[in-house]
């Protein structure tokens, strides 16, 4: 397979036609894709009151096949009872992702028991007696929950509560395996954690960096603007170290003249190595005060520690900091220009910032670049990571991390009279660890699939198979239904957001919140993950308690308590009545006040991480195109032309320095494990030195190290030797 010569167009029409097939038809899917429900892939944001496939700006029809596919695959028919008992757990662990996931929707609790051979049916009161007798049997500090970031704000504020209440802060979500380091970074910097700007911003911004991510195939979406942004004279600045076709060029499928012509992305495609951005953007901010671009009256107006900032940047040579982040001297210039000549400047990034153990510098190092021209605290212009899930963001708000805001603790504790715990509460990663020491029993998992975004995956396994049991509410089968296996392990068949009985609702990542109404169910078995919960609620806590379960399963109710108690969602408690979306108040800064104590941005100093102590390759492990997350849709990779998944990218440099021939089936080995039989592909894209498996079938090889500020892990840069 040869890479494609242009991201997006005819392909992904035809696409729609053969996706529209296994749905049932053309105008089956059409109808479910208009359908007034928040789209259910990225957080870029699309659906609610507006209609299905329209942006926040209105635009329509705005196609991707990533919401065709996480379509297709809630409409499949149900998984026939013969299925579990045809085949094994042993079996089932043979099956790929996406064998798993075209196996249909799960609609029937199920129960494993340890040392049986299958899953068991069994009905909803029997999970729900089994899962509130081991909740009495333990204590709080003995169970986690987890949370993924399909689910509602609703069905998160919910179990959030339920846990704290039940009384543990072990509470966290995907977030920890994605973008904390931005919430981390952006909070230190700017006192908040989300995006600083609208939609609307980014499409008047004259320049876009887009900085360790790959938009094309993960946020189609982004790619309309990016193309209006270079309609209109503006640049897109591309940081990557893999040329990704799709940054390149791309065909937006709606646009007739990009669909023929395609349309060129990047005006400058930046290759540095893996973990090399820290010192490449801190390289552009040196040159950008030495040349005096930098705008003095915002740095002493609107940011603290300028003078701290200038004094080390004076102290850092400019050729180290070019040779640490793999980029020539000429690049910088050329970056340093274009940044001093735009007028309006729109910094979004993504995984290759914020998988790192240095990832929160590198979030910081975006703002301080930001604050030296006054890009950040204006209309048109700002800091924009671009989020992964529909409603991470929202999960986040809705209080899903172990510490809850100080206004949503205090207002909870004030509003209801409700006793909230006050340990530290643990993260994802640190559940896990505790789970294989076996200080914790218990976990439950709101979707996802924990055991296949891990990290150490080996680790992963043991730590799940651990616990006393597991209890996960899914949609579809994934591969921890097949190992992450406790000693009971619990299945509950959920609904998916268009499938609600009630509203939900979704942020995307512009703060903007959506409401969804919901629709039939598709099939008979699956609840709605919010009756699950409040269920819960009635067995294994107080009904006359401040929270009344049985009244919680009114999603209005839980939004009432919502709009009360967390900062900005004061609008959602009319929602019902009014139906109005609303942007989420205190997050978008179109004046340099920032939500810090003083008002001020803070800029931050940075240790340079040493150059890379040996000359081992540096691993990223990525997403293909075809592919959601853990769900494999499609073994394929089509932008990057790569026909299989079990194989490692290299230059070709490195194919000769190391002796390696194509297509040779070598060993790869890191710190962590080893992954036998992987094929060596020749891949001229990548930046020498450096190489490229795919998530999450590498997770073997990645260590548990970890961001030390915000707990993400290091998915890229893994230290790992070619075994022929
Ligand atoms: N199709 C599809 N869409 C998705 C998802 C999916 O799995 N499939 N997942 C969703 C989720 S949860 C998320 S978080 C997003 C993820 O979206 P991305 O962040 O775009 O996804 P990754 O595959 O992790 O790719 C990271 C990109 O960063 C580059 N990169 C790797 N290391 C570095 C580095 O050190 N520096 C720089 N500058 N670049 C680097 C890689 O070459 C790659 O292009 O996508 C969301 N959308
Ligand atoms: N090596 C490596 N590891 C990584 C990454 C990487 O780049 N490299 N990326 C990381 C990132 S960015 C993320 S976000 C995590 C992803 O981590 P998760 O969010 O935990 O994983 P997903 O694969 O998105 O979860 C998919 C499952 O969600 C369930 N599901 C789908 N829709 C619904 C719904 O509406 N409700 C419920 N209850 N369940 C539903 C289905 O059962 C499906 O199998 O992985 C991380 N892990
Ligand atoms: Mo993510």
């Amino acid at each position: 397979m040869k890479p494609v010569r242009s991201g997006g167009g005819w392909r992904a029409i035809m696409y729609t036609f053969r996706k529209s097939q296994e749905a049932g038809g053309i105008w089956k899917l059409w109808k479910a894709m208009r359908s007034k429900n928040s789209c259910k892939t990225c957080a870029l944001g699309m659906g609610g009151q507006k209609g299905g496939m329209v942006n926040e700006l209105g635009t329509f029809p705005e196609v991707c096949k990533k919401s065709l596919q996480a379509m297709t695959a809630d409409m499949q028919g149900a998984i026939p009872a013969s299925y579990f008992n045809t085949y094994s757990v042993s079996q089932m662990q043979k099956f790929t992702p996406r064998e798993l996931e075209h196996a249909g929707r799960i609609t029937q609790p199920m129960l494993y028991n340890a040392g049986e051979n299958y899953y068991q049916p069994i009905s909803w009161d029997d999970a729900f007696d089994r899962i509130a007798s081991k909740l009495k049997s333990l204590t709080p500090a003995e169970t986690f929950w987890y949370f993924s970031g399909r689910s509602s704000n609703e069905a998160g504020f919910l179990l959030q509560l339920f846990a704290r209440l039940y009384g543990t802060n072990n509470v966290n979500n995907c977030s920890y395996y994605c973008h904390q380091a931005s919430g981390v970074g952006l909070s230190n910097t700017f006192g908040t954690g989300t995006a600083t700007l609208l939609l609307e911003d980014v499409e008047h911004a004259d320049l876009v960096f887009v900085i360790g991510g790959n938009p094309s195939s993960n946020h189609p979406r982004l790619m309309s603007t990016l193309k209006h942004v270079r309609r209109r004279g503006g640049k897109v600045i591309v940081i990557n170290p893999v040329v990704e076709p799709g940054m390149v060029n791309f065909s937006v499928p709606s646009d007739p003249i990009s669909l023929v012509f395609g349309t060129k992305i990047a005006s400058l495609y930046v290759q540095p190595h893996i973990g090399g951005d820290l010192a490449l953007l801190t390289a552009i901010s040196k040159r950008i005060v030495e040349r005096g671009n930098h705008d003095e009256q915002f740095l002493n107006k609107h940011t603290a520690s300028w003078p701290e900032l200038k004094a080390h940047l004076e102290s850092l040579s400019v050729d180290d900091l070019c040779e640490s982040a793999g980029v020539d001297r000429d690049t910088v210039e050329q970056i340093v220009d274009m940044y001093a000549a735009s007028k309006n400047t729109v910094f979004s990034w993504t995984m290759g910032i914020t998988h790192h153990a240095h990832g929160v510098e590198n979030v910081e190092a975006i703002g301080n670049l930001a604050c030296l021209r006054g890009m950040v605290g204006r209309a048109n212009a700002g800091m924009l990571p671009i989020r992964g899930h529909s409603n991470v963001q929202g999960i986040g708000s809705m209080g899903v991390t172990p510490k809850l805001k100080d206004a949503i603790f205090n207002s909870l504790q004030s509003n209801y009279g409700i006793q909230l715990p006050t340990d530290n509460g643990m993260d994802t990663l640190a559940c896990m660890e505790a789970a294989h020491s076996g200080t914790i029993k218990f976990g439950l998992c709101l979707g996802g699939n924990l055991y296949g975004s891990n990290p150490d995956a080996k680790f992963a396994g043991e730590s799940l198979s651990s616990l006393d049991m597991l209890v996960t509410l899914s949609t579809t089968l994934n591969t921890g239904h097949a190992h992450a296996l406790a000693k009971e392990t619990i299945i509950l068949p959920v609904l998916a957001r268009d499938e609600e009985p009630q509203p939900t609702t979704q942020e995307s990542m512009f703060n903007y919140v959506r409401l969804s109404d919901g629709g039939p169910a598709r099939h008979q078995g699956p609840k709605s993950e919010i009756e699950v919960i409040s269920q819960l609620g009635r067995r294994v806590l107080d009904d006359s308690g401040p929270v009344k379960w049985s009244e919680m399963e009114q999603t209005s109710r839980i939004r009432e308590m919502i709009g009360k108690v967390v900062p900005g969602y004061e609008a959602i408690g009319q929602i019902d009545q009014t139906k109005k979306e609303f942007q989420i108040a205190g997050r978008t800064f179109h004046e340099p006040q920032f939500a810090t104590a003083d008002g001020r941005a803070k800029l931050h100093i940075h240790e340079m991480p040493a150059l890379r102590p040996d000359d081992r390759l540096h691993l990223m492990t990525v997403r293909s195109e075809g592919q959601f997350n853990t769900v494999v849709y499609e073994d394929y990779d089509l932008y990057r032309g790569v026909d299989r998944r079990d194989v490692v990218l290299l230059h070709p440099d490195d194919l000769q320095r190391l002796g390696l021939q194509k297509n040779q089936k070598v060993s790869v080995r890191s710190d962590t494990g080893t992954l036998n039989d992987v094929l060596v592909y020749e891949f001229p894209g990548i930046k020498a030195g450096n190489a490229l498996m795919y998530y999450p079938e590498a997770n073997e090889l990645v260590p548990r190290t970890r961001d030390p500020r915000s707990k993400t892990p290091a998915f890229k840069g893994i230290p790992i030797e070619i075994v022929p």
